[in-house]
Protein backbone atom coordinates (compact mmCIF):
# COMPACT_ATOMS: atom_id res chain seq x y z
CA UNK A 1 0.00 0.00 0.00
CA UNK A 2 2.21 2.58 0.96
CA UNK A 3 4.99 1.43 -2.04
CA UNK A 4 1.80 1.94 -4.47
CA UNK A 5 1.26 5.62 -2.50
CA UNK A 6 4.81 6.12 -3.33
CA UNK A 7 4.14 4.73 -7.00
CA UNK A 8 2.27 7.51 -7.54
CA UNK A 9 3.42 10.07 -5.89
CA UNK A 10 6.83 9.63 -7.71
CA UNK A 11 4.27 9.68 -10.85
CA UNK A 12 2.73 13.09 -9.70
CA UNK A 13 6.35 14.59 -9.23
CA UNK A 14 7.47 14.02 -12.21
CA UNK A 15 5.15 15.30 -14.53
CA UNK A 16 4.94 18.03 -12.23
CA UNK A 17 8.85 18.53 -13.16
CA UNK A 18 7.96 18.02 -16.55
CA UNK A 19 5.41 20.74 -17.14
CA UNK A 20 7.56 22.81 -15.33
CA UNK A 21 9.98 22.76 -17.58
CA UNK A 22 7.84 22.95 -20.70
CA UNK A 23 6.75 26.25 -18.93
CA UNK A 24 9.72 27.66 -18.72
CA UNK A 25 10.52 27.26 -22.18
CA UNK A 26 7.12 28.96 -23.11
CA UNK A 27 6.54 31.25 -20.96
CA UNK A 28 3.72 33.83 -21.83
CA UNK A 29 4.31 37.38 -21.10
CA UNK A 30 2.05 36.83 -18.15
CA UNK A 31 4.50 34.70 -16.13
CA UNK A 32 6.70 37.26 -16.05
CA UNK A 33 9.17 37.72 -12.67
CA UNK A 34 7.83 40.08 -10.89
CA UNK A 35 10.61 42.85 -10.03
CA UNK A 36 10.20 45.99 -8.12
CA UNK A 37 11.79 48.02 -10.68
CA UNK A 38 9.38 46.80 -13.29
CA UNK A 39 6.81 48.45 -11.83
CA UNK A 40 8.12 52.02 -11.10
CA UNK A 41 6.94 55.73 -12.46
CA UNK A 42 10.13 57.39 -12.47
CA UNK A 43 9.98 61.33 -12.77
CA UNK A 44 13.41 62.94 -14.10
CA UNK A 45 14.74 65.89 -13.43
CA UNK A 46 17.05 68.52 -14.48
CA UNK A 47 18.48 70.07 -11.85
CA UNK A 48 19.30 72.94 -13.40
CA UNK A 49 15.74 73.45 -14.27
CA UNK A 50 13.59 72.84 -11.72
CA UNK A 51 13.33 75.27 -8.81
CA UNK A 52 16.58 78.39 -7.54
CA UNK A 53 16.91 78.52 -3.99
CA UNK A 54 19.51 81.10 -3.78
CA UNK A 55 17.87 83.48 -6.46
CA UNK A 56 21.61 83.28 -8.95
CA UNK A 57 18.93 82.02 -11.70
CA UNK A 58 20.12 78.05 -11.62
CA UNK A 59 18.28 75.65 -10.32
CA UNK A 60 20.02 73.86 -6.94
CA UNK A 61 19.68 70.66 -5.00
CA UNK A 62 18.05 72.91 -2.10
CA UNK A 63 15.29 73.99 -4.61
CA UNK A 64 14.57 70.14 -5.29
CA UNK A 65 14.29 69.63 -1.37
CA UNK A 66 11.65 72.08 -1.08
CA UNK A 67 9.57 69.96 -3.97
CA UNK A 68 9.69 66.97 -2.56
CA UNK A 69 6.28 67.48 -1.07
CA UNK A 70 5.44 68.13 -4.75
CA UNK A 71 6.83 64.96 -6.00
CA UNK A 72 4.97 62.96 -3.04
CA UNK A 73 1.42 64.42 -3.82
CA UNK A 74 1.78 63.93 -7.70
CA UNK A 75 2.24 60.11 -6.51
CA UNK A 76 5.93 58.96 -8.67
CA UNK A 77 8.05 56.24 -7.22
CA UNK A 78 11.77 57.08 -8.39
CA UNK A 79 13.29 60.71 -9.09
CA UNK A 80 16.08 60.18 -11.75
CA UNK A 81 18.28 63.27 -11.27
CA UNK A 82 19.98 64.49 -14.05
CA UNK A 83 23.99 65.35 -13.75
CA UNK A 84 24.57 66.99 -10.07
CA UNK A 85 28.68 66.51 -9.76
CA UNK A 86 30.91 68.85 -10.53
CA UNK A 87 31.45 70.10 -14.13
CA UNK A 88 32.47 73.53 -16.10
CA UNK A 89 28.69 72.76 -17.88
CA UNK A 90 29.99 72.61 -21.65
CA UNK A 91 26.92 70.29 -21.66
CA UNK A 92 25.36 71.15 -18.31
CA UNK A 93 26.33 68.22 -16.36
CA UNK A 94 26.97 65.74 -18.70
CA UNK A 95 30.58 66.65 -18.67
CA UNK A 96 32.15 65.54 -14.91
CA UNK A 97 35.17 66.89 -13.30
CA UNK A 98 34.71 65.28 -10.01
CA UNK A 99 32.54 62.34 -10.43
CA UNK A 100 32.56 62.16 -5.50
CA UNK A 101 31.91 66.01 -5.87
CA UNK A 102 28.68 67.79 -5.97
CA UNK A 103 28.58 70.80 -8.24
CA UNK A 104 28.79 74.22 -6.58
CA UNK A 105 26.16 75.78 -8.24
CA UNK A 106 23.70 72.66 -7.10
CA UNK A 107 24.81 72.84 -3.70
CA UNK A 108 27.01 70.54 -1.40
CA UNK A 109 27.57 66.74 -0.49
CA UNK A 110 24.86 67.05 2.83
CA UNK A 111 22.40 68.18 0.64
CA UNK A 112 22.39 65.69 -1.53
CA UNK A 113 22.40 63.62 1.57
CA UNK A 114 19.41 65.51 2.58
CA UNK A 115 17.93 65.12 -0.16
CA UNK A 116 18.09 61.53 -0.39
CA UNK A 117 16.76 61.25 3.07
CA UNK A 118 14.10 63.40 1.93
CA UNK A 119 12.88 61.33 -0.79
CA UNK A 120 13.47 57.83 0.73
CA UNK A 121 11.48 59.31 4.00
CA UNK A 122 8.55 59.40 1.72
CA UNK A 123 9.22 56.16 -0.16
CA UNK A 124 10.50 57.66 -2.99
CA UNK A 125 13.13 56.49 -4.51
CA UNK A 126 16.45 57.89 -6.26
CA UNK A 127 18.53 57.22 -9.42
CA UNK A 128 21.51 59.34 -10.49
CA UNK A 129 23.35 59.87 -13.77
CA UNK A 130 26.21 57.78 -14.91
CA UNK A 131 27.98 59.79 -17.50
CA UNK A 132 31.05 57.27 -18.22
CA UNK A 133 31.54 57.28 -21.62
CA UNK A 134 33.40 60.29 -21.38
CA UNK A 135 34.64 62.35 -18.60
CA UNK A 136 35.28 66.65 -18.93
CA UNK A 137 38.87 67.38 -20.07
CA UNK A 138 38.95 69.67 -16.69
CA UNK A 139 38.99 66.16 -15.05
CA UNK A 140 42.37 65.15 -12.85
CA UNK A 141 42.37 62.23 -15.14
CA UNK A 142 42.59 63.85 -18.55
CA UNK A 143 44.80 66.76 -17.26
CA UNK A 144 47.46 63.99 -16.60
CA UNK A 145 46.50 61.81 -19.24
CA UNK A 146 47.26 64.90 -21.24
CA UNK A 147 50.27 66.02 -20.25
CA UNK A 148 52.72 62.96 -21.68
CA UNK A 149 52.91 59.87 -23.41
CA UNK A 150 54.29 58.41 -20.40
CA UNK A 151 51.49 59.75 -17.71
CA UNK A 152 50.84 56.64 -16.05
CA UNK A 153 46.67 57.69 -16.98
CA UNK A 154 47.74 57.70 -20.54
CA UNK A 155 46.05 55.01 -21.28
CA UNK A 156 42.43 56.24 -19.46
CA UNK A 157 41.23 58.01 -22.65
CA UNK A 158 42.20 56.99 -26.51
CA UNK A 159 45.12 58.81 -27.84
CA UNK A 160 46.09 58.44 -31.76
CA UNK A 161 48.77 60.17 -34.22
CA UNK A 162 46.86 62.04 -36.92
CA UNK A 163 47.58 61.32 -40.85
CA UNK A 164 50.21 63.92 -41.66
CA UNK A 165 48.27 67.44 -40.72
CA UNK A 166 44.69 65.46 -40.23
CA UNK A 167 43.02 63.67 -37.57
CA UNK A 168 43.47 59.87 -37.73
CA UNK A 169 40.17 59.17 -39.47
CA UNK A 170 37.18 61.37 -40.79
CA UNK A 171 34.76 60.49 -37.89
CA UNK A 172 32.62 63.15 -36.30
CA UNK A 173 31.35 64.37 -33.56
CA UNK A 174 28.03 64.51 -32.54
CA UNK A 175 28.37 67.81 -31.47
CA UNK A 176 29.84 69.02 -34.84
CA UNK A 177 33.32 68.94 -35.95
CA UNK A 178 35.91 66.03 -35.97
CA UNK A 179 35.73 63.50 -32.88
CA UNK A 180 39.47 64.33 -32.66
CA UNK A 181 41.24 67.31 -31.45
CA UNK A 182 45.10 67.26 -30.95
CA UNK A 183 46.06 68.63 -27.55
CA UNK A 184 48.94 67.64 -25.12
CA UNK A 185 53.41 68.11 -26.08
CA UNK A 186 52.80 64.69 -28.42
CA UNK A 187 51.15 66.28 -30.83
CA UNK A 188 48.71 63.63 -30.45
CA UNK A 189 44.93 63.29 -30.79
CA UNK A 190 42.41 62.29 -28.22
CA UNK A 191 38.52 60.78 -29.17
CA UNK A 192 35.50 62.69 -28.22
CA UNK A 193 32.01 61.64 -29.71
CA UNK A 194 30.59 64.57 -28.09
CA UNK A 195 31.93 68.16 -27.33
CA UNK A 196 35.91 68.49 -27.33
CA UNK A 197 35.58 68.87 -23.65
CA UNK A 198 33.82 65.59 -23.27
CA UNK A 199 37.17 63.44 -23.72
CA UNK A 200 35.89 59.53 -24.26
CA UNK A 201 37.30 57.29 -21.58
CA UNK A 202 39.22 53.92 -22.47
CA UNK A 203 37.45 51.15 -21.17
CA UNK A 204 40.11 48.99 -22.70
CA UNK A 205 42.50 49.80 -19.44
CA UNK A 206 41.44 47.36 -16.27
CA UNK A 207 42.69 50.48 -14.19
CA UNK A 208 40.34 52.66 -15.31
CA UNK A 209 37.41 50.46 -15.47
CA UNK A 210 38.09 49.63 -11.26
CA UNK A 211 38.08 53.51 -10.90
CA UNK A 212 34.37 53.16 -11.87
CA UNK A 213 33.68 50.79 -10.01
CA UNK A 214 34.91 52.59 -7.01
CA UNK A 215 33.18 55.98 -7.76
CA UNK A 216 29.67 53.67 -8.37
CA UNK A 217 30.42 52.08 -4.90
CA UNK A 218 30.68 55.56 -3.31
CA UNK A 219 27.27 56.63 -4.70
CA UNK A 220 25.58 53.12 -3.72
CA UNK A 221 27.03 53.12 -0.15
CA UNK A 222 25.78 56.55 0.29
CA UNK A 223 22.12 55.27 -0.75
CA UNK A 224 21.02 55.83 -4.02
CA UNK A 225 18.37 53.41 -5.91
CA UNK A 226 20.35 52.73 -9.53
CA UNK A 227 21.84 54.82 -12.30
CA UNK A 228 20.58 56.03 -15.46
CA UNK A 229 23.56 55.43 -17.92
CA UNK A 230 24.50 58.03 -20.16
CA UNK A 231 25.16 56.66 -23.84
CA UNK A 232 25.89 52.79 -22.11
CA UNK A 233 26.14 51.26 -25.79
CA UNK A 234 29.05 53.65 -27.00
CA UNK A 235 32.09 52.79 -24.00
CA UNK A 236 33.53 49.99 -25.94
CA UNK A 237 35.08 51.49 -29.35
CA UNK A 238 35.20 49.78 -32.45
CA UNK A 239 38.54 48.32 -33.25
CA UNK A 240 38.77 49.38 -36.68
CA UNK A 241 39.55 53.08 -36.81
CA UNK A 242 39.46 53.54 -40.30
CA UNK A 243 37.54 55.92 -42.37
CA UNK A 244 34.29 55.88 -42.37
CA UNK A 245 31.61 55.59 -45.72
CA UNK A 246 29.30 58.27 -46.49
CA UNK A 247 26.40 56.33 -45.48
CA UNK A 248 28.50 55.99 -41.67
CA UNK A 249 29.41 60.02 -41.86
CA UNK A 250 25.68 60.08 -41.36
CA UNK A 251 24.50 58.08 -39.05
CA UNK A 252 27.73 57.74 -36.90
CA UNK A 253 26.37 56.37 -33.87
CA UNK A 254 25.68 53.00 -35.62
CA UNK A 255 29.49 52.82 -36.27
CA UNK A 256 30.14 53.71 -32.49
CA UNK A 257 27.70 52.16 -30.37
CA UNK A 258 27.96 48.25 -29.09
CA UNK A 259 31.27 47.65 -29.91
CA UNK A 260 33.12 44.26 -29.29
CA UNK A 261 33.31 44.38 -25.62
CA UNK A 262 30.11 45.74 -24.64
CA UNK A 263 28.75 42.64 -23.19
CA UNK A 264 32.27 41.56 -21.43
CA UNK A 265 32.00 44.89 -19.73
CA UNK A 266 28.84 45.68 -18.68
CA UNK A 267 28.93 41.81 -17.24
CA UNK A 268 31.76 42.59 -15.38
CA UNK A 269 30.03 45.72 -13.78
CA UNK A 270 27.29 43.86 -13.03
CA UNK A 271 29.17 41.38 -11.02
CA UNK A 272 31.84 43.73 -9.50
CA UNK A 273 29.17 46.19 -8.76
CA UNK A 274 25.49 45.66 -9.06
CA UNK A 275 24.62 42.72 -8.16
CA UNK A 276 25.84 43.29 -4.70
CA UNK A 277 23.01 45.61 -4.95
CA UNK A 278 18.86 46.17 -4.96
CA UNK A 279 19.13 48.38 -7.56
CA UNK A 280 17.89 49.58 -11.00
CA UNK A 281 19.61 50.36 -13.61
CA UNK A 282 18.54 52.06 -17.22
CA UNK A 283 20.76 52.48 -19.87
CA UNK A 284 21.12 54.99 -22.78
CA UNK A 285 20.88 52.44 -25.59
CA UNK A 286 21.18 54.83 -28.25
CA UNK A 287 22.72 54.09 -32.03
CA UNK A 288 21.42 50.05 -32.13
CA UNK A 289 19.00 47.79 -33.27
CA UNK A 290 16.28 46.34 -31.16
CA UNK A 291 17.94 43.09 -31.32
CA UNK A 292 21.19 44.63 -29.84
CA UNK A 293 19.83 46.45 -27.03
CA UNK A 294 17.47 43.16 -26.23
CA UNK A 295 20.73 41.81 -25.55
CA UNK A 296 22.05 44.01 -23.13
CA UNK A 297 18.90 43.81 -20.94
CA UNK A 298 18.15 40.31 -20.84
CA UNK A 299 17.68 39.21 -17.86
CA UNK A 300 19.67 35.85 -18.41
CA UNK A 301 22.56 38.08 -19.41
CA UNK A 302 22.84 39.83 -16.12
CA UNK A 303 24.05 43.29 -17.71
CA UNK A 304 21.43 46.05 -16.72
CA UNK A 305 17.90 46.02 -16.15
CA UNK A 306 16.39 48.46 -18.65
CA UNK A 307 17.39 49.90 -21.68
CA UNK A 308 15.79 53.47 -22.93
CA UNK A 309 14.65 52.71 -26.90
CA UNK A 310 14.67 55.93 -28.86
CA UNK A 311 12.95 55.36 -31.89
CA UNK A 312 8.79 55.90 -31.06
CA UNK A 313 10.11 58.93 -28.74
CA UNK A 314 12.39 60.17 -32.11
CA UNK A 315 9.45 58.98 -35.01
CA UNK A 316 9.85 61.31 -37.96
CA UNK A 317 13.44 62.71 -36.57
CA UNK A 318 16.25 62.58 -38.96
CA UNK A 319 19.02 64.59 -37.24
CA UNK A 320 18.03 67.65 -36.89
CA UNK A 321 15.15 67.17 -39.04
CA UNK A 322 11.40 67.13 -37.65
CA UNK A 323 9.29 65.45 -40.68
CA UNK A 324 6.26 64.56 -40.69
CA UNK A 325 4.63 60.73 -39.13
CA UNK A 326 1.68 58.85 -39.18
CA UNK A 327 0.27 57.59 -36.43
CA UNK A 328 0.43 54.07 -37.23
CA UNK A 329 4.15 54.65 -38.05
CA UNK A 330 4.55 55.49 -34.29
CA UNK A 331 2.13 52.57 -33.13
CA UNK A 332 4.23 50.48 -35.09
CA UNK A 333 7.27 51.41 -32.81
CA UNK A 334 5.85 51.56 -29.73
CA UNK A 335 4.67 47.41 -30.28
CA UNK A 336 7.89 46.85 -31.41
CA UNK A 337 9.10 47.67 -27.65
CA UNK A 338 6.30 47.64 -25.98
CA UNK A 339 5.41 43.91 -27.11
CA UNK A 340 8.96 42.23 -26.44
CA UNK A 341 9.77 38.68 -24.66
CA UNK A 342 9.10 37.62 -21.22
CA UNK A 343 13.46 37.95 -20.81
CA UNK A 344 13.26 41.48 -21.25
CA UNK A 345 11.19 44.75 -19.70
CA UNK A 346 10.27 47.30 -21.77
CA UNK A 347 10.82 51.15 -20.72
CA UNK A 348 8.06 53.51 -22.02
CA UNK A 349 8.84 57.55 -22.18
CA UNK A 350 7.67 60.12 -24.44
CA UNK A 351 10.43 63.06 -24.07
CA UNK A 352 13.57 63.82 -21.55
CA UNK A 353 15.62 66.57 -21.24
CA UNK A 354 17.05 65.95 -25.12
CA UNK A 355 13.57 66.18 -26.77
CA UNK A 356 10.90 68.88 -27.35
CA UNK A 357 7.89 68.78 -25.11
CA UNK A 358 5.56 65.94 -25.52
CA UNK A 359 2.73 67.86 -25.72
CA UNK A 360 4.10 69.89 -28.36
CA UNK A 361 5.71 66.95 -30.33
CA UNK A 362 2.87 64.12 -29.83
CA UNK A 363 -0.25 66.47 -29.01
CA UNK A 364 -1.61 69.77 -29.73
CA UNK A 365 0.00 72.61 -27.68
CA UNK A 366 -3.02 74.85 -29.40
CA UNK A 367 -4.88 77.00 -26.68
CA UNK A 368 -7.97 74.70 -27.65
CA UNK A 369 -6.12 71.77 -27.23
CA UNK A 370 -3.68 71.61 -25.10
CA UNK A 371 -4.59 70.43 -22.02
CA UNK A 372 -7.07 67.80 -23.55
CA UNK A 373 -4.00 66.58 -25.36
CA UNK A 374 -1.72 66.33 -22.62
CA UNK A 375 -4.19 64.58 -20.63
CA UNK A 376 -4.27 62.06 -23.66
CA UNK A 377 -0.49 61.77 -23.72
CA UNK A 378 -0.70 61.12 -19.56
CA UNK A 379 -3.11 58.35 -20.56
CA UNK A 380 -0.57 56.72 -22.87
CA UNK A 381 2.19 57.01 -20.85
CA UNK A 382 1.28 55.26 -17.81
CA UNK A 383 -0.94 52.70 -19.29
CA UNK A 384 1.60 51.22 -21.45
CA UNK A 385 3.67 48.13 -20.71
CA UNK A 386 6.91 49.08 -19.11
CA UNK A 387 8.93 51.04 -16.26
CA UNK A 388 7.55 54.56 -17.27
CA UNK A 389 9.88 57.70 -17.54
CA UNK A 390 8.15 61.00 -16.82
CA UNK A 391 10.16 64.02 -17.39
CA UNK A 392 9.70 67.27 -15.38
CA UNK A 393 6.65 69.95 -16.33
CA UNK A 394 5.13 67.55 -18.58
CA UNK A 395 2.61 67.25 -15.68
CA UNK A 396 1.45 70.18 -16.04
CA UNK A 397 1.08 71.00 -19.35
CA UNK A 398 4.70 72.68 -20.59
CA UNK A 399 5.39 73.41 -24.05
CA UNK A 400 7.71 74.29 -26.51
CA UNK A 401 9.48 77.61 -26.41
CA UNK A 402 9.10 79.96 -29.07
CA UNK A 403 12.60 80.93 -30.04
CA UNK A 404 13.23 83.83 -32.15
CA UNK A 405 16.78 84.07 -32.45
CA UNK A 406 19.93 81.85 -31.85
CA UNK A 407 21.49 83.67 -29.16
CA UNK A 408 18.19 82.72 -27.23
CA UNK A 409 19.31 78.71 -26.58
CA UNK A 410 22.34 77.87 -24.84
CA UNK A 411 22.88 74.08 -25.62
CA UNK A 412 26.55 73.01 -27.19
CA UNK A 413 25.34 70.98 -29.81
CA UNK A 414 23.00 73.86 -31.53
CA UNK A 415 25.86 75.96 -31.41
CA UNK A 416 28.40 73.09 -32.53
CA UNK A 417 26.58 72.08 -35.17
CA UNK A 418 25.53 75.02 -37.18
CA UNK A 419 28.40 75.31 -39.94
CA UNK A 420 27.75 71.51 -40.73
CA UNK A 421 23.85 72.50 -41.07
CA UNK A 422 24.26 75.32 -43.20
CA UNK A 423 26.90 74.58 -45.34
CA UNK A 424 24.33 71.12 -45.92
CA UNK A 425 21.80 73.58 -47.51
CA UNK A 426 19.89 75.23 -44.54
CA UNK A 427 19.53 78.71 -44.37
CA UNK A 428 19.62 80.21 -40.67
CA UNK A 429 15.67 80.60 -40.81
CA UNK A 430 15.67 77.41 -41.80
CA UNK A 431 17.60 75.95 -39.07
CA UNK A 432 15.92 78.26 -36.44
CA UNK A 433 12.56 76.53 -37.96
CA UNK A 434 13.34 73.17 -37.14
CA UNK A 435 14.95 74.12 -33.89
CA UNK A 436 11.46 75.44 -32.98
CA UNK A 437 10.07 71.32 -33.86
CA UNK A 438 13.00 69.57 -31.87
CA UNK A 439 15.97 71.73 -29.58
CA UNK A 440 16.98 69.68 -26.85
CA UNK A 441 16.75 74.02 -25.11
CA UNK A 442 12.87 73.13 -25.00
CA UNK A 443 12.84 70.65 -22.90
CA UNK A 444 15.11 72.61 -20.45
CA UNK A 445 13.68 76.24 -19.80
CA UNK A 446 12.63 76.90 -16.05
CA UNK A 447 10.17 74.57 -14.42
CA UNK A 448 6.87 77.12 -13.78
CA UNK A 449 5.66 76.73 -10.30
CA UNK A 450 3.54 80.27 -10.20
CA UNK A 451 2.54 83.08 -12.40
CA UNK A 452 4.96 85.49 -10.01
CA UNK A 453 8.05 86.68 -10.93
CA UNK A 454 10.10 84.54 -13.44
CA UNK A 455 7.63 81.70 -13.13
CA UNK A 456 8.49 81.51 -9.42
CA UNK A 457 11.31 79.39 -10.29
CA UNK A 458 13.63 81.68 -8.96
CA UNK A 459 13.78 84.95 -6.68
CA UNK A 460 16.29 86.69 -8.83
CA UNK A 461 16.17 88.22 -12.00
CA UNK A 462 17.71 86.59 -14.05
CA UNK A 463 17.31 82.71 -15.56
CA UNK A 464 20.04 80.73 -16.81
CA UNK A 465 17.76 79.88 -19.73
CA UNK A 466 14.81 81.84 -20.36
CA UNK A 467 11.35 81.23 -19.07
CA UNK A 468 8.36 79.99 -21.25
CA UNK A 469 6.28 83.65 -21.64
CA UNK A 470 3.57 80.84 -21.21
CA UNK A 471 3.91 80.72 -17.20
CA UNK A 472 1.46 83.12 -16.51
CA UNK A 473 -1.41 80.15 -17.62
CA UNK A 474 0.43 77.29 -17.49
CA UNK A 475 2.05 76.98 -13.76
CA UNK A 476 2.02 74.77 -11.15
CA UNK A 477 -0.11 76.70 -8.72
CA UNK A 478 -2.91 77.19 -11.35
CA UNK A 479 -2.25 73.26 -11.84
CA UNK A 480 -2.93 72.63 -7.58
CA UNK A 481 -6.23 74.33 -7.92
CA UNK A 482 -7.65 73.13 -10.66
CA UNK A 483 -8.67 69.54 -9.88
CA UNK A 484 -9.48 69.30 -13.39
CA UNK A 485 -5.95 70.46 -14.39
CA UNK A 486 -3.59 67.68 -16.18
CA UNK A 487 -1.64 67.35 -12.57
CA UNK A 488 -4.41 65.87 -11.06
CA UNK A 489 -4.83 63.68 -14.21
CA UNK A 490 -1.88 62.39 -13.61
CA UNK A 491 -2.22 61.81 -10.52
CA UNK A 492 -5.48 59.87 -10.49
CA UNK A 493 -4.15 57.76 -13.23
CA UNK A 494 -0.75 56.80 -11.15
CA UNK A 495 -2.93 56.07 -8.40
CA UNK A 496 -4.77 53.58 -10.95
CA UNK A 497 -1.50 52.39 -12.00
CA UNK A 498 0.00 51.76 -8.50
CA UNK A 499 0.11 48.16 -7.41
CA UNK A 500 -1.97 47.18 -10.00
CA UNK A 501 -0.05 44.24 -11.60
CA UNK A 502 -2.85 43.47 -14.37
CA UNK A 503 -1.99 47.06 -16.28
CA UNK A 504 1.99 46.76 -14.84
CA UNK A 505 2.15 43.53 -16.16
CA UNK A 506 -0.66 42.59 -18.70
CA UNK A 507 0.41 41.47 -22.08
CA UNK A 508 -0.06 44.55 -24.63
CA UNK A 509 -1.99 44.47 -27.58
CA UNK A 510 -2.87 47.17 -30.22
CA UNK A 511 -6.06 46.69 -31.60
CA UNK A 512 -6.54 48.73 -34.42
CA UNK A 513 -2.61 49.18 -35.05
CA UNK A 514 -3.76 50.63 -38.71
CA UNK A 515 -6.09 53.42 -37.22
CA UNK A 516 -5.14 56.85 -38.82
CA UNK A 517 -6.59 58.65 -35.43
CA UNK A 518 -7.51 56.39 -33.06
CA UNK A 519 -4.59 54.66 -31.15
CA UNK A 520 -6.38 52.25 -29.28
CA UNK A 521 -4.81 48.60 -26.94
CA UNK A 522 -5.53 46.22 -24.67
CA UNK A 523 -3.61 45.17 -21.37
CA UNK A 524 -4.56 42.05 -20.37
CA UNK A 525 -3.33 40.89 -17.30
CA UNK A 526 -4.35 37.92 -15.50
CA UNK A 527 -7.70 39.13 -13.63
CA UNK A 528 -8.69 42.21 -15.74
CA UNK A 529 -8.23 43.71 -19.14
CA UNK A 530 -7.92 47.33 -19.41
CA UNK A 531 -8.70 49.01 -22.63
CA UNK A 532 -7.48 52.42 -23.77
CA UNK A 533 -8.83 54.19 -26.37
CA UNK A 534 -6.84 57.59 -27.77
CA UNK A 535 -8.06 59.84 -29.90
CA UNK A 536 -5.04 61.21 -31.18
CA UNK A 537 -6.93 64.07 -33.50
CA UNK A 538 -8.69 66.88 -33.39
CA UNK A 539 -11.62 66.16 -35.41
CA UNK A 540 -14.11 63.45 -33.78
CA UNK A 541 -14.43 59.97 -34.77
CA UNK A 542 -16.45 56.75 -34.78
CA UNK A 543 -14.41 54.25 -33.60
CA UNK A 544 -15.91 50.76 -34.02
CA UNK A 545 -14.88 48.12 -30.99
CA UNK A 546 -15.53 44.19 -31.06
CA UNK A 547 -18.32 42.82 -29.13
CA UNK A 548 -16.40 41.52 -26.61
CA UNK A 549 -16.12 44.56 -24.78
CA UNK A 550 -19.06 45.58 -23.95
CA UNK A 551 -19.97 45.81 -20.67
CA UNK A 552 -16.14 47.46 -20.30
CA UNK A 553 -16.81 49.93 -17.36
CA UNK A 554 -15.12 53.37 -17.94
CA UNK A 555 -12.94 53.94 -15.08
CA UNK A 556 -11.18 57.16 -16.02
CA UNK A 557 -11.43 59.51 -19.38
CA UNK A 558 -9.69 63.37 -19.93
CA UNK A 559 -13.09 65.22 -20.66
CA UNK A 560 -15.59 64.58 -17.83
CA UNK A 561 -16.28 62.81 -14.79
CA UNK A 562 -18.72 60.14 -16.93
CA UNK A 563 -18.12 56.97 -15.52
CA UNK A 564 -20.04 54.74 -18.42
CA UNK A 565 -20.51 51.10 -19.58
CA UNK A 566 -19.73 50.07 -23.07
CA UNK A 567 -23.33 49.07 -24.53
CA UNK A 568 -22.80 49.19 -27.92
CA UNK A 569 -19.74 48.45 -30.47
CA UNK A 570 -19.47 52.11 -31.63
CA UNK A 571 -17.65 54.42 -29.46
CA UNK A 572 -18.17 57.91 -30.58
CA UNK A 573 -14.51 60.22 -29.84
CA UNK A 574 -14.03 63.92 -29.30
CA UNK A 575 -11.36 65.47 -30.19
CA UNK A 576 -8.17 64.27 -28.21
CA UNK A 577 -10.67 62.28 -26.05
CA UNK A 578 -9.15 59.54 -23.49
CA UNK A 579 -10.86 56.74 -22.15
CA UNK A 580 -9.97 53.83 -19.74
CA UNK A 581 -12.03 50.76 -19.83
CA UNK A 582 -11.45 48.08 -16.92
CA UNK A 583 -13.50 44.20 -17.78
CA UNK A 584 -15.31 43.23 -15.29
O1 LIG B 1 22.63 61.84 -24.97
C1 LIG B 1 23.14 61.15 -26.07
C2 LIG B 1 22.30 61.43 -27.23
O2 LIG B 1 21.65 60.54 -27.70
C3 LIG B 1 22.13 62.86 -27.62
O3 LIG B 1 23.30 63.57 -27.51
C4 LIG B 1 21.63 62.98 -28.98
O4 LIG B 1 22.66 62.84 -29.91
C5 LIG B 1 21.04 64.31 -29.11
O5 LIG B 1 20.27 64.59 -28.00
C6 LIG B 1 20.17 64.43 -30.32
O6 LIG B 1 19.55 65.67 -30.33
C7 LIG B 1 23.25 61.79 -23.74
C8 LIG B 1 22.61 62.81 -22.83
O7 LIG B 1 21.28 62.49 -22.62
C9 LIG B 1 22.80 64.17 -23.42
O8 LIG B 1 22.16 65.17 -22.68
C10 LIG B 1 24.28 64.45 -23.49
O9 LIG B 1 24.49 65.65 -24.15
C11 LIG B 1 25.03 63.33 -24.22
O10 LIG B 1 24.63 62.02 -23.83
C12 LIG B 1 26.50 63.41 -23.89
O11 LIG B 1 26.72 63.07 -22.56
CA1 LIG C 1 20.68 78.42 -7.41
Amino acid sequence: MKFKLLIILAIILNTGCKQDTTKDIETTKNEIKKEWWKEQVVYQIYPRSFKDSNGDGIGDIPGIISKIDYLDSLGIDVVWLSPHFDSPNADNGYDIRDYRKVMEEFGTLEDFDTLLNGLHDRGIKLIIDLVINHSSDEHKWFQESMSSKDNPYRDYYIWKPGKETNPPNNWPSFFGGSAWEQAGPDGEYYLHYFAKKQPDLNWENQQLREEIYELMRFWLDKGVDGFRMDVIALISKPQNFDDMDNEGLKHPEYTYAYGPRLHEFLKDMNKEVLSKYDVMTVGEAYGGNAEKTLEITDERNNEIDLAFWFDAVRVGRDNFKQNEWTLPEFKKLVKAQSDVNSHNWPTFFLGNHDNPRVVSKFGDDSPEFRVTSSKLLAMLLLTQRGTTFLYQGDEIGMTNYPFTSFDQFDDVEIKGNYNKIIASGSTPESYLADLNKMARDHARTPMQWSNTNKAGFTSGDKTWLGVNPNYPEINVNNNLQDKHSIFHFYRRLLNIRKGNDNLIYGDYKDIAIDHPQVFAYTRIGKNKTYLVVLNMSKSMVDFSLDNKFKGYNLIINNLNDDTTTIEHNKLTLQPWEARLYESN
